[in-house]
């Protein structure tokens, strides 16, 4: 099973021999980035480190799994991720030894970045203690749905609130959905170009030798809090522009029930299930 270790964004898989720590989108350099369009902040990477760091000398798990978005620009490289993305590396490293990463959509030519030992897995995701992991802007491999559990990052979630004073706030959230098995199962074999005989569970037998388990997915906080979102209340998922790559395919395959997702703070509160939160636009 995994374990979210409120209050922080990041969540534990305990197997009998390892405890393993999962965290998703660093976006390490999303300053830089801003840099370009004449807004300057500080490098924020001590802060992540530091923050990384702690949570993982409280746990003190084996190994680190990166659900994708290690680093900010898309398909190279900016000078200063040179430099941070392999200081950070080498300092967890020096914490945790073994390091894994799912690529994400901002992974792009991220090999040169990182230190050696540190393993990239593919987009399509990997399976650790019968949970399927993967970043969330491609479809997960079939495989995964032998998993009862998925888990994604990639939307960054966050609500929107109303402070006292009538100023919006937003915070960061742990989404939990409920899966339709067979329509995420028929959507998968679609996807990899599979026909259809009978039933898409007897398909994906045929084919894969997997039998669907699929029934809820989870949607992790981006470890990077300083890049906000949009938030979830402020326009249903399901309405927004198919320019909005950060919903993915998963969510708008309409296999997850979304609308009825349960949403909790870092801290455990629960808020209630999306459509029960005030839209604020
Ligand atoms: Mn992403």
């Amino acid at each position: 099973m995994i374990t979210p270790l409120l209050p922080h964004p990041a969540a534990l898989v305990k197997t009998q021999k390892t405890r393993t720590m999962v965290i998703a989108d660093l976006h390490i350099g999303w300053e830089m980035a801003l840099s370009e369009k004449g807004i300057h902040v500080p490098t924020q990477t001590p802060k992540l480190l530091q923050k990384l760091k702690n949570i993982i000398s409280t746990y003190k798990p084996e190994k680190l799994l990166v659900l994708g978005d290690v680093k900010h620009t898309i398909a190279s490289a900016e000078m200063g991720e040179w430099h941070d993305i392999p200081e950070f590396f080498n300092e967890i490293k020096k914490q945790i030894p073994e390091i894994l990463v799912t690529r994400g959509n901002h992974d792009g030519n991220l090999e040169p970045l990182l230190p050696e030992n540190i393993k990239i897995l593919p987009a399509t995701g990997m399976i650790m203690n019968d949970v399927g992991f993967f970043h969330g802007h491609r479809w997960p491999s079939p495989a995964l749905l032998k998993c009862k559990t998925l888990v994604m990052a990639h939307v960054h979630p966050v609500v929107a609130f109303r402070d006292p004073a009538g100023f919006r706030i937003t915070r960061q959230v742990w989404v939990k959905a409920n899966c339709n098995k067979t329509q995420l199962t028929q959507v998968l074999l679609q996807k990899n170009k599979v026909k259809i005989e009978k039933s898409p569970e007897e398909t994906l037998w045929k084919n894969y030798k997997i039998k669907p388990k699929t029934i809820q997915l989870f949607i992790m906080p981006s470890f990077n809090d300083f890049l906000g979102g949009r938030p979830l209340n402020e326009q249903k998922l399901s309405e927004r522009a198919e320019s909005e790559r950060i919903v993915g395919p998963v969510l708008r395959s309409g296999a997850v029930d979304i609308e009825n997702a349960e949403t909790y703070l870092l801290d455990g509160t629960f808020l209630g299930t999306l459509n029960q939160l005030k839209i604020l636009r």
